[in-house]
């Protein structure tokens, strides 16, 4: 009985909820029996890869102030496995079912996971972002932590996104090998996010010969958590104190969050955000609620804004990795590759395919795809959303390939130099997710060794003139597409339409899918001007009503 006043403590009904690419998302209102249920997956999560520790994360990102959300990190720090989903959704339903369905629900998730929660441990490390709803929904979180039992919980309190991915994935380090470790939570202190990226910061800087920054930074933080992140760690920083400034920084004001700021508003109005000024001399950036992505911009001379987003970023660090292979000599041994969605500008495309001669794949949209397709298809995977959420990741045996020409073989200075380079920038870029902090480290260090000005970074290509736009429809789900989301199966004959549309215009690119997060279908086109891309938009947009 003890249990199930437990439960009804948060249950709620009255909606129904899915496990889409962002976990599960709402209004802040509703979601206290999905936090109940999360709290009660994660655990069995746990048990079930043997007292591994699970991370889950409470943000609703770049959203309005007034939504929430929650999502589970796997041990090495990635989306939890997609088979997971489902079943994670079949609870956080049946708890806004009623007990009984809740109980039958989960009963039926251990058996068909193969787990005894009496039998079994769990390990879970936890945190939020700033909003105001974070501590309540924390609560019914911890309430179903207490309800499946055995499952000790580690409370972060504030992070971002990203500093939850690491610090769930190095509690692990060590315990993926040794599975009897049981040193208690937490294992990691915060404090290690900090020290592991600035130290591999303080390293590149050396190496490079680079002792401040090139211009001045601004970095609108969307007031939200990574204001007091970037504050922690980088503002009492010698290295950073006097060049980067901090605006839209009150993270404390729950209803300003993302409100006229942060990287979604900047990227989809392709403006200023509220707070920075066009005249400041040097580069800005913008990240989103929970800091997981970033996009720079500037204003040139004639006040013109340019928008660096996360095509740009996923470029100059292609350039950049391939310049440091050649360097090494290793670009036989080790593999280079970009991952972008159908959302990535085709001029970005055609420059990294054609110009720097890197191969590009294309994936769905949503990250998980992204950081599956790096892993699996590169050596050096790049990979970036358009707006700016995404990452590099390093393969464990190129890693060591790398280490071992360093140890073992004699090198020239400039060789030796690029190869200690990429190992460090390996150290540098958080590998489990995109993260805005360390993305935007990244990009630094990369314009201070290039010397390259904002300028220069931009005119490495020019974005084809484009336009999304969401269409509200009856139905989105008969939407359906193939080809990493570029070409249309379903409703019959729309293709063939969109097809001649596409043919009227020179350069014309557009598509169309179900948003996975809105109730709406979106539509994208590029074109040769701004003209024929809004024209194209238009087009698709009057075909898919
Ligand atoms: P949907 O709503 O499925 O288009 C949006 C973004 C994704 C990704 C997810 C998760 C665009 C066009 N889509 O997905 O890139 O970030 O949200 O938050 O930006
Ligand atoms: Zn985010």
């Amino acid at each position: 009985m003890e249990d199930q006043a437990l439960f009804e403590q948060h249950h709620k009904t009255g909606q129904t909820f899915s496990y889409g690419t962002a976990g599960f998302r709402s209004k802040s209102d509703g979601l206290d029996p999905v936090m109940f249920a999360v709290g009660v997956v994660a655990g069995i999560r746990s048990m079930f890869l043997e007292g591994s520790v699970v991370g889950v994360m409470i943000t609703a990102s770049h959203n309005p102030p007034e939504d929430n959300g929650v999502k589970i990190v796997d041990p090495r720090g990635e989306m939890m496995e997609q088979s997971w989903e489902k079943l994670a959704t079949q609870v956080a339903n049946s708890a806004c079912e009623s007990y009984e369905a809740f109980c039958h629900a989960v009963s039926v998730v251990c058996m068909s996971v193969g787990v005894k929660r009496s039998a079994m441990k769990g390990r879970i490390v936890v945190a939020r972002d700033s909003r105001a709803s974070g501590p309540r929904l924390l609560q019914a979180f911890l309430a179903g932590v207490k309800w499946v039992g055995n499952v000790e919980a580690y409370d972060y309190g504030t992070l971002t996104t990203p500093q939850l991915h690491f610090l769930a994935s190095q509690s692990n380090i060590g315990k993926l090998e040794d599975k009897t470790s049981a040193a208690p939570l937490p294992r990691v202190h915060e404090t290690a996010y900090y020290d592991t990226f600035l130290s591999a910061w303080t390293s590149i800087a050396q190496i490079a010969g680079f002792d401040s920054l090139p211009y001045p930074v601004t970095i609108d933080a969307a007031n939200g958590i990574g204001a007091a992140k970037v504050r922690e760690m980088l503002l009492n920083h010698p290295f950073f104190q006097k060049d980067v400034s901090l605006v839209n920084a009150d993270w404390h004001a729950a209803a300003l969050l993302n409100h006229q700021c942060g990287a979604d508003f900047v990227k989809t109005n392709q403006r200023l955000p509220q707070g920075v000024e066009g005249s400041r001399a040097g580069i800005n950036c913008s990240f989103d609620g929970d800091a997981d992505r970033v996009v720079f911009y500037f204003c040139d001379s004639e006040a013109k804004f340019h928008l660096l987003d996360g095509d740009k970023l996923a470029t100059l660090l292609a350039r950049f990795f391939k310049t440091l292979l050649e360097d090494a000599g290793v670009q036989e041994q080790v593999s280079l590759g970009v991952v972008q969605t159908a959302y990535a500008n085709g001029s970005s495309t055609a420059y990294i395919e054609r110009i720097l001669q890197v191969p590009v794949s294309c994936t769905p949209t949503g990250v998980k795809h992204l950081h599956h397709e790096a892993v699996t298809r590169f050596d050096i995977g790049i990979y970036f959303e358009a707006n700016g959420h995404g990452t590099v990741v390093f393969s464990p045996q190129a890693l060591q390939k790398l280490q071992d020409k360093l140890e073992t073989v004699e090198v020239g200075p400039h060789a030796h130099r690029a190869l200690q380079l990429i190992l460090l920038f390996s150290k540098l870029i958080n590998q489990t997710v995109g993260d805005a902090i360390t993305d935007m480290l990244a990009i630094l260090a990369v314009l201070s060794i290039l010397k390259w000005s904002p300028e220069t970074w931009d005119s490495e290509y020019t974005d084809l003139p484009n336009k999304l736009v969401k269409v509200v429809v009856p139905d989105r789900t008969i939407f359906k597409t193939t080809n990493a989301e570029r070409q249309l199966t379903s409703p019959p004959g729309l293709q063939a339409k969109i097809d001649a549309a596409i043919a009227r215009v020179l350069r014309g690119r557009s598509f169309v899918r179900a948003s996975g997060t809105e109730d709406a279908v979106r539509v994208y086109a590029e074109a040769a001007t701004e003209t024929e891309a809004h024209l194209l938009a238009k087009e698709v947009d009057e075909l898919v009503r």
